[in-house]
């Protein structure tokens, strides 16, 4: 079992892994920025050392830097938790040369899954279901043109080097084909040093699942079922549930089984996700996520399984604590990102310190968070203030208690987009489980019913507003409280 780990992160992920080594008994070294010297994080920590100033480029990004620091510090393994270098071949084979374990997968395999060309040519090897399209780079024109008459327009171009959604061309008819063409190729240039794109059937309103997949260093991979995550602006999630209201327990059998057998094929070790686009029934699989993400509770929440014990357990060569047969789901779990930006300022970010703040709690809460009342969140980094998850028996009881929690969460100081997870909770479309990836631009209401809800809200800001008084506070929640119930949103069942 690994002895000491270096989490190469900071906020809420970096305390997530530092709870699972606490439980494990495995001591945690936490790097911190200068703009992040009084993160929760960095205190939580049983070592934190600043790893230099707060562009990340110059502190979490810095591959030497890090490594030097595990080093330094004696750990024998670290954790890239998401985004920074979690999917970076180069850092995973830094570790690897330096012998210090990375949590996650080989870099063959980094290098493998992060050129999407090549994921996509895997995954069609390993018999999964891709969209239709190329299994090349296409170059030409010429190339473009027979490709996407074969297929059909509307077609996508999407640069070979990005994924989560930078730098693609939707393409409507041949007219546009060239310079799209040409204008994706430049900018998938400039955006990630390659040129190379590729073709894809484009598909207009899809629902986006994933499949959580474990692989360990024994040959065994299993999958813990799926996440819908449809909500989402500017290819930046916000809503998150598992399982998908549109999955059926046929259905999630049958793709698991696909989706762990093609990890198993690429020789996958650690957690992952298969994502797929969900659209008349049918799954097509665009990438994989060769990390922990953003949303793993609410596959946790359902499950029962510690997703990141067991990328410690399979970096020390353990095998995964559970088996395919093992593996129930039960319930639902919904997660809001809580964000520092401003819903009716077109979600500007926000940072700026907390005068005060409260989080939810009661039965089936869940709060990963990063903050505390008076913490400055800093500008230099994702706007992310917390998560919120909840967990219910159906999917009525978790968007109930969602709705309850949100409006126990009190953020004072800064705005937040609660308003807008209070709106989407009243969404009828979202009630019914009426998901697509257009959701938030189809649902014109949403401002609206936004400045409805604040407004409905502002005569409780007076007493928001006395942060250091306790008693009127909590009065303020008990008030916010009594309103959602006069709605009348919440019926008993019967
Ligand atoms: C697509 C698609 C439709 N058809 N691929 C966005 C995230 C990234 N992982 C893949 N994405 C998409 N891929 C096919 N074949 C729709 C999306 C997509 C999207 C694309 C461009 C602009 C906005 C979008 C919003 C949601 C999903």
């Amino acid at each position: 079992m690994v002895r000491k780990i270096l989490i190469a992160n900071r906020g809420e992920i970096a305390i997530r892994v530092m709870r699972a080594c606490r439980e494990m008994g495995i001591a945690s070294v936490a790097v911190y920025s200068e703009a992040d010297r009084e993160a929760l994080f960095a205190k939580y920590a049983d070592e934190a050392y600043c790893i230099g100033p707060p562009p990340a480029t110059a502190s979490y990004l810095n591959i030497q830097k890090v490594i030097d620091l595990a080093k330094e510090s004696g750990a024998d393994a670290i954790h890239p938790g998401y985004g920074f270098l979690a999917e970076n071949p180069k850092f995973a084979r830094a570790c690897e040369e330096g012998d210090i374990k990375f949590i996650g997968p080989s870099s063959r395999v980094l290098e493998l899954m992060g050129d999407k060309v090549t994921a996509r040519r895997e995954m069609i090897k390993a018999g999964v279901p891709v969209v239709p399209g190329t299994d090349e780079c296409v170059a030409e024109f010429g190339q473009a043109r027979d490709i996407a008459n074969e297929i059909g327009y509307p077609v996508i171009i999407k640069p070979s080097g990005g994924g989560g959604g930078i730098g693609m061309t939707i393409v409507a008819n041949e007219g546009e084909l060239a310079k799209a063409l040409e204008s994706t190729q430049a900018l998938a240039t400039t955006t990630f040093g390659l040129c190379d794109v590729y073709i894809e059937k484009y598909l207009s309103n899809p629902r986006h699942i994933e499949f959580q997949l474990l692989g360990d260093s024994k040959g065994n991979a299993i999958h813990l079922g799926e996440r819908e995550c449809s909500i989402q602006r500017r290819h930046q999630k916000l809503i998150e549930e598992s399982p998908s209201a549109a999955v059926t327990p046929a259905m999630r059998a049958k793709m698991g089984k696909v989706a762990a057998k093609a990890a198993r094929f690429v020789g996958y070790e650690g957690a992952g996700t298969m994502e797929f686009l969900f659209s008349d029934g049918r799954f097509y699989f665009l990438e994989v996520n060769a990390r922990i993400q953003v949303e793993h509770p609410v596959t946790e929440m359902v499950t029962g399984v510690d997703i990141v014990k067991e990328q410690i357990r399979i970096a020390s060569d353990l095998p995964l604590s559970i088996k395919q047969e093992e593996v129930r789901m039960n319930g639902n779990a919904i997660e809001c990102r809580i964000n520092a930006e401003d819903p009716l300022n077109d979600f500007v970010p926000t940072p700026g310190k907390i005068k005060s703040y409260h989080s939810p709690g009661g039965t089936g809460i869940r709060v990963d968070s990063g903050v505390y009342t008076s913490y400055t969140i800093p500008p230099f980094y994702d706007p992310m203030i917390s998560k919120l998850i909840v967990w219910g028996r159906d999917r009525d009881e978790a968007i109930a208690r969602m709705r309850r929690a949100l409006f126990e969460y009190i953020i004072v100081g800064i705005k937040s987009n609660i308003p807008f997870h209070k709106a989407v909770m009243e969404n009828p479309r979202f009630i019914k489980g009426e998901l697509g990836t257009h959701f938030i631009e189809n649902e014109t209401t949403l401002l609206e019913d936004m400045k409805r809800m604040m407004e409905r809200e502002k005569p409780l800001e007076e007493k928001l507003t006395h942060p250091f008084e306790e008693k009127k506070r909590i009065a303020a929640i008990a008030a916010v409280a009594a309103i959602t119930q006069m709605r009348g949103h919440v019926q008993p069942k019967q």
